[in-house]
């Protein structure tokens, strides 16, 4: 049998974003005449990343999807497919990955595969949803299904509850305040305020967030991923792909490494019960760095899952930013550092010198259309890497980024190193 020949590189060579909460959909082409549905915003998405990339829609061999929750489809990537006319078609590869949250890092490692390993060159991972246009009944309705389970015992709403149950346990075990938890969704408002697209224009106060109604013990409002409707594509090509179309090789990021692995569906009913055993990030984080060869002190962004604040204090333990333990002290300190230096020099001074982390918000203010963040995370790493972040909130010299999507409360991680193409 002669060797299996792994192509050297797969890049990321465009990508495509919607606004967030369109509500107007003629003053968007390819929305015109459509309703704003999760399956418009998909194919917006990924109309906006191919020509980002500079490729047709029939230079695609691959298509990956993640499911909406606001109008759920059968094989979700076929349903797409169908629609843009891929389907009926001959050599393109389909397929729906579903991890939660976790989908779209998901989607991107196995567009990984499928050049690697499986004959594709050119893949997009598509994801898109409208929750926002959904009833807050409606919402809580169909997210409270997806996570439930009756020995969990968890009430509506089920997710933030979940969350605020692991935040407890925090607490309690690490020592991990309130005031903490509260200063995560502070500083993402404030790095959310820097971004032209992102929901939250002005920054929020930790009394603010303290302050705010409560939607489960140690969880106000200010403290869930805020619902939104969008949509986000990425497209990657195959070194092979790019020399054929005469394209650089240098062209976008490399996918230089990537790492998965789950935890339990629900968290135990009882906070004595729960145990490090049911957190994976830090383990699909150590799969990731060891495949690029590379540790926390090599990268220079991070695009981190905060659907609530404790699963991007988890997510800064996991990947080595801090201690286990003390991700809470970690982010108050420099929320504070970045406080003081603001209103020091409120033009010249950049939060990202002292937090690069998901500098355009994550789901706490950027926005949050159920699957998609993750997306928005890549993206935005995407933009550091390619130095298209803007004075605002470019890194300086950003060559390694990593992103973290993650999936139920906890259950899934999915983790990727991408890297400076050239
Ligand atoms: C909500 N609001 C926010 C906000 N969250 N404002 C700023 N920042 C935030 N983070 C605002 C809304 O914009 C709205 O104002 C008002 O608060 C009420 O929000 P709502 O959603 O319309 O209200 P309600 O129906 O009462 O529901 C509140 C809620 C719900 C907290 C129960 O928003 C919720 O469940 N949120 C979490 C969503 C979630 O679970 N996502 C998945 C995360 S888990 P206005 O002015 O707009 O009316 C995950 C993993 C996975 O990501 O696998 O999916």
């Amino acid at each position: 049998m002669p060797p299996i020949r792994i192509p050297k590189s797969v890049r990321i060579i465009g990508t495509g974003i919607t606004p967030l909460n369109p509500r107007s959909p003629a003053k968007h082409a390819v929305l015109a005449g459509q309703k704003v549905s999760p399956s418009a915003l998909m194919q917006q998405a990924l109309r906006l990343a191919l020509d980002n990339a500079g490729v047709s829609l029939k230079d695609l061999n691959g298509l990956i999807a993640v499911p909406s929750l606001a109008d759920t489809h059968f094989m979700e990537a076929h349903y797409l497919a169908t629609q843009i006319g891929l389907l009926p078609g001959k050599s393109i590869i389909v397929r729906t990955v579903d991890t939660g949250g976790a989908g779209p890092v998901t989607g991107l490692l196995e567009a990984k595969r499928m050049i690697q390993m499986e004959g594709a060159d050119l893949v997009a991972v598509v994801a898109g949803d409208a929750v926002k246009n959904l009833s807050g009944e409606e919402f809580l309705k169909r997210a409270d299904q997806t996570c439930n389970h009756p020995e969990a015992e968890l009430p509506s709403p089920v997710i933030p509850s979940g969350y605020d149950r692991v935040a407890q346990y925090q607490m309690k075990n690490f020592g991990t305040t309130r005031e903490q938890l509260a200063a995560c969704s502070a500083l993402m408002s404030i790095m959310a305020s820097r971004h032209p697209s992102a929901l939250t224009h002005t920054p929020r106060t930790i009394t603010e967030i303290l302050s705010a109604r409560h939607v489960a013990p140690v969880t106000s409002v200010l403290e869930c991923a805020r619902r939104a409707d969008g949509g986000a594509a990425i497209i990657l090509a195959s070194s092979s792909f790019l020399e054929r179309k005469g394209l650089s090789r240098n062209t976008g990021v490399v996918v230089v490494g990537g790492g998965e692995a789950s935890g339990p569906l629900f968290p135990p009913k009882r906070i004595e019960d729960m145990s490090e055993q049911m957190f994976s990030c830090e383990e699909a984080a150590g799969v990731a760095y060891d495949e690029a060869q590379v540790g926390v002190r090599d990268i220079d962004f991070f695009g981190l899952y905060d659907c609530f604040p404790i699963c991007l204090i988890r997510a800064i333990e996991a990947v080595g930013l801090a201690p286990k333990g003390h991700g809470g002290s970690f982010v108050e300190e420099k929320y504070y550092q970045i406080v003081k230096g603001l209103e020091r020099d409120p033009d010249g001074f950049k939060p990202q010198d002292v937090f690069p982390i998901n500098t355009h918000g994550g789901l706490l203010a950027f926005g949050a259309p159920w699957e998609v963040p993750a997306m928005y995370n890549i993206i935005e790493a995407y933009d550091q890497l390619t130095n298209r972040a803007g004075p605002q909130r470019q890194v300086r010299n950003a060559r390694r980024a990593l992103v973290y999507g993650n999936g139920g409360i906890f259950s899934a991680s999915a983790v990727a190193v991408l890297g400076r193409g050239s």
